[in-house]
């Protein structure tokens, strides 16, 4: 069901990405001002942050195990990013709300995980060519409409990898103390650490984290658990080395504070059980990345059924900001000379932040419309439900890369009348120059207008 939480203006009948034209319907939420991104291919900009970061990374799922690739075109099907990976019909992930549509069978790609199951199938049909090619890493950039602050963007950039293992064709769980036992000595190849990694819970839980119980054994997921995390607490533990030697080079050498790390239990549709790796950043834990034991259906719609596997998939700018100590996310996307000119292939150096310009905090307060206010059912009066990615288009839509932030800054529901008000605090700041009063008074009014006019709020 296509709810159209925002309306829009004058749609073309077709838009033109990467050289193919693709018709338009009530399902396409992608401005211009998104498609505007495709085709910068930063992470293959040698000198770029963002390139620097992937290359330190691969180097660390390296061959002859894992070929490394990218992907250049963002446009995939919502088979390849939805249906392939068990994501259900009602997954918020699929709405509108959440994702850029180009039509109803077509988005730009929310994650790398869209992927999966062509590189599983470029194993299988390697098989004989290449033996040892048993992982792989792929990075691309990927869209989303979200939160608008300093460490979300919606165009970024992930790394996704898997790595799979080998199972008996016929009744391998019959095998699987053998298989579990090579998978063991895999992990061994990898170099141990000494950083204290904070790691609670036990890797299967009943209800959260499940084994997949008709196909694996728990010795086997222990087994390919352990060679996911150890791979990629040596892949931070990398970087964090690599970004403590930068600080220690830099003016005045700050002390860097000690590597912190901790695995949180999560939940995605295509891995089981699943986590995500968090890394203490400037006085907060701060999620890197999302990974599991991969469901053992897609493997077997993937060409590759008697192999077992981890994936993971990470984004590229939160290592990058730890990395570079780069402060805004926005900066990955400038052609500021003061920020391109600072970093430079193979080498990892602390990013000397130009002049921070002055914030510039704009409120706007608005009444939801009366039904968005009962949850927005539809059936009952054609109302849409509000979702507050729609005032970040809006925002984003005018502000673009000249608003820092947005952030809710008061909810209320009226105890007579029962409507509900928000208001919006938003940072208008520029990277590169001092904004002036009337150009943020400007972009505010638009702003306000276009809540009004396309959600049908009222302004208080
Ligand atoms: C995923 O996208 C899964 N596909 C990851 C995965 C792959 C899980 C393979 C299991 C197996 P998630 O939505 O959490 O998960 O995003 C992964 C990472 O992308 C996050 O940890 C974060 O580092 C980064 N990320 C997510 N949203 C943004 C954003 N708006 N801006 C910048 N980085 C983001
Ligand atoms: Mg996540």
């Amino acid at each position: 069901k296509a709810t159209t939480t925002s309306k829009i203006p004058q749609q073309q009948s077709s838009l033109k990405i990467e050289g193919e034209t693709y018709p338009t319907d009530q399902w396409t939420n992608t401005p211009d001002t998104i498609l505007s991104h495709i085709g910068r291919r930063l992470y293959l900009d040698e000198n770029h942050p963002l390139a620097i970061t992937r290359k330190l990374i691969e180097s660390q799922f390296a061959a002859p195990n894992y070929g490394n690739y990218s992907e250049k075109n963002p446009v995939v099907s919502t088979r390849q990013n939805f249906d392939v990976l068990g994501f259900p019909a009602d997954h918020p992930g699929r709405s509108r709300t959440d994702t850029y549509y180009v039509n109803d069978k077509t988005v730009l790609r929310t994650h790398t995980s869209a992927h999966q199951q062509a590189y599983f199938q470029q194993i299988a049909r390697n098989e004989h060519t290449r033996p040892e090619e048993v992982g792989y890493t792929v990075i691309a950039d990927v869209y989303r409409r979200d939160a608008i602050d300093r460490s979300h963007y919606p165009v970024f950039h992930q790394m996704e990898g898997a790595m799979l293992w080998k199972r008996p064709a016929t009744n391998p769980l019959a095998a699987s103390a053998e298989t579990a036992a090579r998978i063991m000595a895999d992990v061994e190849k990898i170099p141990r650490h000494d950083v204290v990694v904070e790691d609670p819970n036990p890797t299967i839980h009943a209800q959260r984290n499940p084994l997949q119980d008709e196909h694996h054994s728990a010795e086997e997921v222990e087994a390919v658990a352990a060679h996911l995390k150890r791979s990629l607490e040596r892949m931070v533990i990398k970087v964090f080395t690599e970004a403590s030697k930068a600080a220690a080079a830099s003016s005045g050498g700050a002390e860097q504070e000690p590597l912190k790390v901790r695995w949180v239990e999560a939940y995605f549709p295509f891995t089981s059980p699943s986590w995500e790796l968090e890394v203490f950043w400037q006085g907060d834990w701060l999620e890197i990345l999302g990974c599991g034991i991969i469901k053992q259906d897609l493997l077997i719609n993937s060409d590759v059924p008697d192999r077992i596997g981890w994936a993971f998939g990470l984004g590229i700018e939160r290592i990058a900001m730890l990395l570079f100590n780069i402060p805004d996310i926005r900066l990955f996307w400038s052609r500021d000379e003061r920020f391109l000119s600072q970093f430079r292939a193979g080498h990892i150096a602390r990013f000397e932040p130009f002049s921070k310009h002055p914030a510039c905090y704009k409120d706007v307060a608005f009444w939801l419309p009366p039904a968005a206010v009962t949850g927005g059912n539809s059936a009952a009066g054609g109302a849409v439900p509000f979702h507050e990615n729609d005032v970040m288009e809006i925002v984003r839509g005018i502000g673009g890369d000249l608003v820092e932030d947005v952030t809710l800054i008061d909810e209320f529901t009226h105890p007579k009348t029962s409507r509900k008000s928000m208001c919006y605090r938003i940072n208008y700041r520029s990277l590169e120059r001092t904004l002036t009063n009337e150009e943020s008074n400007e972009m505010h009014l638009k702003v306000r207008e276009k809540l009004v006019g396309e959600l049908g709020v009222e302004l208080r």
